[in-house]
C-alpha cells in the first residue's frame, strides 16, 4: 500500500484528463486535509476499461474510534469543492477503520458504470459521532 502511494505520488504530476482520452492507465493523488493532526491522501486509478479503484489512507483519526464514511461528493453545477461543502451527489467509497494507531485505509473498485473525473469534486472522511456520518473532518479537492 505504501509502495503504490509512493508511486502514485511520483506519478503525480501526469494529467490525467488525457491519459485517460489516450485509452491509457493513469494515476491521480488527491491530498486529504483535517484539523489538528489528521490528513491522508487518496490515489485514483483509473483504467481504460472506465473502472476506477480508489485507495484513501487517513492519520491522525483516534485510534480504535470505529468506522468513518468516506464518498466522493459533486453537484450539477460544477462547483463541489470541500471549502463549500456543497457536492450533494455523491460516490460512496469502503468505510475507512481506525486502527490502534489512529489510522485507516480503504481500498474501493468502482465499475465503469460510475461516471467522474469530469466535473469538480471532493473526497470527505466524516465524523462518526454522533451520527454515522457526521460532518465532514477530512477533505480533498480532485
Ligand atoms: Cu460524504
Amino acid at each position: 500500500m505504501k509502495r503504490l502511494l509512493i508511486l502514485a505520488a511520483a506519478l503525480g504530476s501526469v494529467s490525467f484528463a488525457s491519459d485517460m482520452m489516450m485509452g491509457k492507465m493513469s494515476v491521480m493523488t488527491v491530498p486529504l486535509m483535517g484539523m489538528g493532526q489528521m490528513m491522508g491522501s487518496a490515489v485514483v486509478v483509473a483504467w481504460p476499461s472506465g473502472e476506477h479503484e480508489v485507495f484513501v489512507h487517513v492519520e491522525g483519526l483516534t485510534p480504535g474510534s470505529g468506522l468513518y464514511a468516506n464518498h466522493i461528493h459533486f453537484n450539477e453545477t460544477n462547483d463541489a469543492m470541500c471549502s463549500m461543502q456543497n457536492g450533494n451527489k455523491i460516490i460512496g467509497l469502503n468505510n475507512l477503520m481506525a486502527d490502534d494507531k489512529g489510522m485507516a485505509t480503504a481500498y474501493t473498485k468502482l465499475p465503469a458504470s460510475v461516471k467522474f473525473m469530469m466535473t469538480p469534486m471532493y473526497l470527505n472522511i466524516h465524523a462518526n459521532t454522533p451520527d454515522a456520518v457526521g460532518p465532514s473532518i477530512i477533505c480533498g479537492d480532485f
